[in-house]
C-alpha cells in the first residue's frame, strides 16, 4: 500500500506519493510531470490523459476537457450556462436537474454525468500511480477549490469511489500547498504567527488563503476566491482578438467552425506562453478553415492592456482574504504565488503593488498542491509517521440547519456552523420529539454560493424509534463537519433518563429547536454539565469525539437510532453502483481494444521478420515451392492487413498468426534441428 496525493486540475493533474525519502512526484506514459484532464472517447476506445488531450483537435465533439467545471452543478446556473458556450461537446439537462454529456462512442450515442466522466480521470491517474509505484492505490488525499459546494465534495468524493479510490480527505488546495510550505520550516519566530498568503491561479479559478504558522502548527485563517478567473479568461481575451481581427483580414467566423474555434484557442494559448517571456509573438494556423492559413502578432504590452480588466479582478479575492482574517497588509509576512496560471508577468507586478512586495515563487507552482496532498494523506495513513503537525483549515461557508420544528441556531445570526468553523468539528443538538423527525441542511448565506445554487443541501430522517411513554425522549443528534468539507449529520441516540426528565420536562418545551445562546465547547465536562440541564435542547460544539452522558451516578439508557440522508441533486446508491458497473465496462472494452491493438502488431511484425528470414537464415530449409506458397500468404496478410483487416478482433489477428505459423513452423523445425546438431557436433569436437 502506498499513499498518494492528487491534484485534479481543470488543465493539469498532478500525482505525487509518499516514499522513503521524501515525497515524488509521478511519471505519466509519456514522461510528464503533469497530465493532461482530458477524456476523449475514440471510435471503439477511449484515450485518457495525454492520449486524450493529444486526440482533441480531431475529435473535437467527443473529447471532455474541464469536467471539473461542470462536476456536482445544475445545467441551469448561469455562470454554468455561460461555461457551456465554450465547449465543444454535446450537453443537455439531466432529469435532476444535473448535467448530462452526450458523445459518440462504438458507433451510438452514449450518455454520461461530470462524475463518470470525473471517475475516468480518477481511473487513469491511479493507473498511472499503480504503474510506477508497481502496487495497488487507494488511499489517497485529493485537492479540491476552498469553494467547492457541499455538492462538488460529494461528486469529487463519488467519482473517486468508482474509480476504486478512497480519499481519506479532500484537502483545499491551499491549505495543502501550506502545508508543504509549513512543515519542513523551522524558523518561524515565537513572537506571535508568522502570516503568509497563498495565491493560487489555475487555468479557471484562483484562490487566495492566508494562514498563520507556528512552530509546530498551521492555521487557515481565510479562503476566498474568484471562481471565474484564471489563465483561460487570458487565453480568451486573445481569442476574441484574433476572431475579429481574422474576420476582417480574411473573412472566416471561427464562431462557426467547432474545430477552428478549438484550434485557435489552443493556439492562443500556447501564444499567451511565449508572452510570458517575449515581447511578443506571431500566431500562425495552417488551414484553420475554408481552406485559409492565418498569421497574427501581437505585442506584450497590448495583451496586457487587453487584459487589465482581469488584471484588476486579482485585487478582490486578495483583499477579501485579508478582511477575512482581519489583517492588513503590513502583518503579512509573505506572500506565496502557486498554479501557472500565474506565469503571465503582469499578474505578479499587480500583486507586488497589492502587498507591497513582490510575491514569492519559493514553491513549486505546479506541483504544491499534490505534493501538500501527498503529505497530508501519509500523515492520516496508520502506516507512516510524519512529525507531529497540526493543521487546522477553516470552512469557507456559513451552514444553517432547521428541524420540522423551525430553525436550530446556536449563534444570534441563526447559523450552526458560521463561516471559518474549524474543519472537522462536531456539534451535538439535543431534541425532546415523540416520534421519527426531519432535518435540514442549508447554506445560511446565499452570497457565498454562485448565482442559481440552491442553499438546500440535505434532508435527514433521524428515526424511527420508540419511546416508553407518551412523553417526549431526549434525542441527541450528533452533526458533524467532516474532514472533506461536507456536513452531515454522523450519528443519533435516544437517551432515556426518566428520574430527571419528568422533573425538568414542562410546558417549556415550545420551540425546542430554537436553540439559543452559546454552543458549549472543548472539554466533556462541558458537555456532561450542559447535557444535566434537559429544560432547553442546546448544542455542544466538540473537537475531540463526544463523550456522551450524565455524570449523577445514573447511567441512562442510550440507545442508537436510524439516521438516513437524502443528497439534494446527490448520486443514490443504486446509481454509483451502476456507474462503477459501468466504469468496469469500459475498462474492460479499453483492454480489449489494447490487446487488439497487440496482436494486430504482433501480426504485421511476423509478416516482416518472417518475409527476411525466408530469404535469408531459412533458405536453404525450403523448398522452392515452399518458399512461393509462404511468401504469397505474408503478401497477402499485408494486404489484408492495410485493406479489410484493418479493424479486426483479437481472434482473427491470433487466427492469422496461426495459419502463418502452420506453414512456416516446418521450415522453422528444420532449421533448429539443424541447429541442434551443429551446435552438438561442436561439443563433440571441444572434448
Ligand atoms: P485549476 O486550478 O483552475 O483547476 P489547473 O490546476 O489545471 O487548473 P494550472 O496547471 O495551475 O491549472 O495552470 C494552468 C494555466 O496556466 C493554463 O491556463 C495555462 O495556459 C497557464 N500557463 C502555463 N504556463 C504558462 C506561462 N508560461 N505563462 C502564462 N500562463 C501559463
Ligand atoms: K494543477
Ligand atoms: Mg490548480
Amino acid at each position: 500500500m502506498s499513499v498518494v496525493g492528487f491534484d485534479i486540475g481543470n488543465e493539469n493533474c498532478v500525482i505525487a506519493a509518499v516514499k522513503q525519502r521524501g515525497i515524488d512526484v509521478l511519471l505519466n506514459d509519456e514522461s510528464k510531470r503533469e497530465t493532461p484532464a482530458v477524456v476523449s472517447f475514440g471510435e471503439k476506445q477511449r484515450f485518457l490523459g495525454s492520449a486524450g488531450a493529444a486526440s482533441a483537435t480531431m475529435n473535437p465533439r467527443s473529447t471532455i476537457s474541464q469536467v471539473k467545471r461542470l462536476i456536482g452543478r445544475n445545467f441551469r446556473q448561469p455562470d454554468v450556462q455561460h461555461e457551456l458556450q465554450l465547449f465543444p461537446f454535446e450537453i443537455s439537462e439531466g432529469p435532476d436537474g444535473g448535467i448530462l454529456i452526450h458523445l459518440q462512442y462504438l458507433g451510438e450515442t452514449h450518455t454520461f454525468t461530470p462524475v463518470q466522466i470525473m471517475a475516468m480521470l480518477f481511473s487513469h491517474l491511479k493507473q498511472i500511480a499503480e504503474k510506477n509505484l508497481e502496487t495497488l492505490v487507494s488511499d489517497c488525499v485529493i485537492g479540491i477549490p476552498s469553494n467547492f459546494t457541499d455538492l462538488q465534495r460529494r461528486a469529487y468524493l463519488n467519482a473517486a469511489t468508482i474509480a476504486g479510490l478512497k480519499p481519506l480527505r479532500l484537502m483545499h488546495d491551499c491549505t495543502a500547498t501550506a502545508l508543504g510550505y509549513g512543515i519542513y520550516k523551522t524558523d518561524f519566530s515565537n513572537a506571535g504567527p508568522t502570516y503568509v498568503v497563498f495565491i493560487d491561479i489555475g487555468h479557471c479559478d484562483t484562490q487566495v488563503s492566508v494562514a498563520s504558522f507556528e512552530a509546530g502548527n498551521m492555521r487557515m485563517r481565510s479562503h476566498a476566491f474568484d471562481r471565474n478567473l484564471g489563465g483561460r479568461d487570458f487565453d480568451e481575451i486573445l481569442f476574441s482578438y484574433f476572431a475579429v481581427q481574422f474576420k476582417e483580414q480574411y473573412n472566416i467566423d471561427v464562431y462557426s467552425n467547432v474545430k477552428a474555434c478549438v484550434r485557435l484557442r489552443a493556439a492562443c494559448e500556447k501564444l499567451k506562453k511565449i508572452l510570458s517571456a517575449n515581447a511578443e509573438a506571431p500566431l500562425n494556423i495552417e488551414c484553420l478553415m475554408d481552406e485559409k492559413d492565418v498569421k497574427g502578432f501581437i505585442k506584450r504590452e497590448d495583451f496586457e492592456k487587453m487584459s487589465s480588466d482581469l488584471l484588476e479582478r486579482i485585487s478582490v479575492p486578495c483583499n477579501k482574504a485579508l478582511a477575512d482574517a482581519r489583517l492588513t497588509v503590513d502583518k503579512i509576512h509573505s506572500v506565496e504565488l502557486v498554479g501557472s496560471g500565474s506565469r503571465i508577468p503582469a499578474i505578479g507586478r499587480r500583486l507586488a503593488s497589492l502587498f507591497r512586495r513582490e510575491p514569492g515563487r519559493t514553491l513549486n507552482a505546479s506541483e504544491c498542491v499534490a505534493r501538500g496532498c501527498a503529505l497530508q494523506c501519509a500523515m492520516l495513513s496508520p502506516i507512516f509517521r510524519v512529525r507531529e503537525y497540526e493543521v487546522q483549515d477553516s470552512f469557507p461557508f456559513s451552514i444553517g440547519f432547521s428541524s420540522d420544528e423551525g430553525p436550530i441556531c446556536t449563534l444570534s445570526n441563526g447559523k450552526l456552523f458560521p463561516k471559518g468553523q474549524p474543519i472537522p468539528s462536531v456539534k451535538i443538538l439535543t431534541f425532546h420529539r415523540t416520534n421519527m423527525f426531519h432535518m435540514e441542511s442549508f447554506y445560511a448565506d446565499q452570497n457565498e454560493l454562485p448565482p442559481g445554487v440552491s442553499p438546500k443541501i440535505s434532508r435527514f430522517t433521524i428515526g424511527p424509534f420508540q419511546v416508553s411513554h407518551s412523553e417526549k425522549a431526549k434525542v441527541k443528534v450528533r452533526v458533524q463537519l467532516n474532514l472533506h468539507g461536507i456536513v452531515t449529520v454522523e450519528s443519533a441516540s435516544l437517551i432515556e433518563d426518566h428520574v430527571e426528565d419528568s422533573v425538568t420536562r414542562g410546558n417549556a418545551h415550545k420551540n425546542l429547536d430554537n436553540l439559543e445562546g452559546e454552543s458549549v465547547s472543548g472539554s466533556p465536562d462541558a458537555v456532561a454539565n450542559s447535557a444535566e440541564d434537559g429544560s432547553t435542547a442546546h448544542t455542544e460544539s466538540l473537537s475531540k469525539p463526544a463523550v456522551d452522558g450524565i455524570r449523577k451516578g445514573r447511567t441512562p439508557r442510550r440507545l442508537e437510532i436510524p439516521v438516513s440522508e437524502y443528497i439534494y441533486g446527490g448520486m443514490t446508491k443504486v446509481e454509483l453502483s451502476e456507474a462503477q458497473e459501468k466504469e468496469l465496462q469500459l475498462a474492460q472494452q479499453d483492454r480489449n481494444m489494447e490487446q487488439t491493438k497487440d496482436k494486430k502488431n504482433a501480426l504485421e511484425s511476423y509478416v516482416y521478420e518472417m518475409r527476411n528470414k525466408l530469404f535469408d537464415t531459412y533458405r536453404s530449409f525450403a523448398t522452392n515451392s515452399e518458399r512461393e506458397e509462404i511468401s504469397r500468404s505474408l503478401q497477402q496478410t499485408e494486404e489484408w492487413l492495410y485493406e479489410d483487416g484493418d479493424d479486426e478482433s483479437e481472434k482473427v489477428y491470433t487466427g492469422k498468426l496461426e495459419d502463418l505459423k502452420k506453414l512456416v513452423d516446418p521450415i522453422e523445425n528444420r532449421y533448429k534441428d539443424e541447429e541442434t546438431r551443429a551446435q552438438a557436433t561442436r561439443d563433440l569436437l571441444k572434448c
